[in-house]
């Protein structure tokens, strides 16, 4: 896979792409990761890539010329149509089942903006996919980039060392996790439950599964309402 971040802030990317999974992805050559700059595709002598609204109003808006170019730049010479992204509050909100789609694509590209947003005209003309990271207000789009990054990087077949990974995930059965332990078996009077010592596998799987239902239905009943239905997690 290839993914192009377009971005005002390319080096904000550089400890995220040099640490852990998607660091070794990236070493690895699962994926190659190129930020580009949209200052470097400005038509002015003062290097705009924003501007005020037509008719007024508050903030600055992105202009078409640098994102047209440096999304033209950075599909150059590719076979297959890259996946355009923007990253925008007014996107359908980012889920596991739409990062389990885009790993699947062969190119990427992400635009993330600043400013109030983007000339409507980028949204015409590019026809991206818009997507959101939740409802809260970020300053600019690159911690979403690295939010979706991150997600679809770790889904590359062989990103996580062991292949058994992705597939236990919450969100991939709908549920999310039981609690774990580790050692040591107490801890300022705080005892492994007694299941998890007991060397039964049958008995530990379906406490593993009765608690991944219960902290499901108490802190996220609307995972259940979505997924399988209400038979399916008796
Ligand atoms: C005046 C209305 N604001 C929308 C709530 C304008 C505005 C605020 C913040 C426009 C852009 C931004 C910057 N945010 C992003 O670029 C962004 C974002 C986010 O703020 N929340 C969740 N997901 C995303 S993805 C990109």
């Amino acid at each position: 896979m290839r993914i192009d971040v377009l971005t005002l802030f390319p080096e904000v990317f550089e400890p995220f792409l040099a640490s852990s999974i998607v660091g070794r992805a990236v070493t690895s050559g699962l994926v190659e990761i190129a930020c580009t700059n949209f200052r470097d595709f400005t038509h002015d002598k003062h290097r705009s890539v924003d501007d005020r609204p037509f008719s007024g109003g508050p903030g600055m808006v992105m202009m078409c010329g640098p994102v047209f170019d440096a999304v033209e730049h950075v599909s150059r010479g590719c076979e297959v149509e890259a996946t355009k992204i923007l990253l925008t509050p007014q996107g359908e909100r980012l889920n596991q089942r739409i990062v389990s789609e885009l790993s699947r694509d062969s190119h990427l590209v992400l635009l993330c903006g600043h400013y109030e947003g983007f000339d409507e005209r980028i949204r015409l003309g590019l026809r991206p996919r818009e997507i959101s990271i939740g409802d809260y207000v970020l300053s600019g789009g690159e911690a979403a980039a690295i939010v979706l990054v991150d997600a679809v990087v770790r889904l590359l077949p062989g990103a996580l060392g062991h292949e058994d990974g992705a597939a236990n995930d919450s969100f991939s059965d709908g549920l999310l996790e039981h609690p774990q332990y580790t050692r040591p078996r107490t801890y300022r009077d705080m005892e492994v439950p007694e299941v998890l010592l007991s060397g039964n596998h049958a008995e530990i799987e379906a406490w593993r599964r009765r608690e991944s239902i219960e902290r499901t239905r108490d802190r996220r009943p609307d995972l259940l309402k979505e997924s399988d239905g209400p038979n399916e997690h008796p």
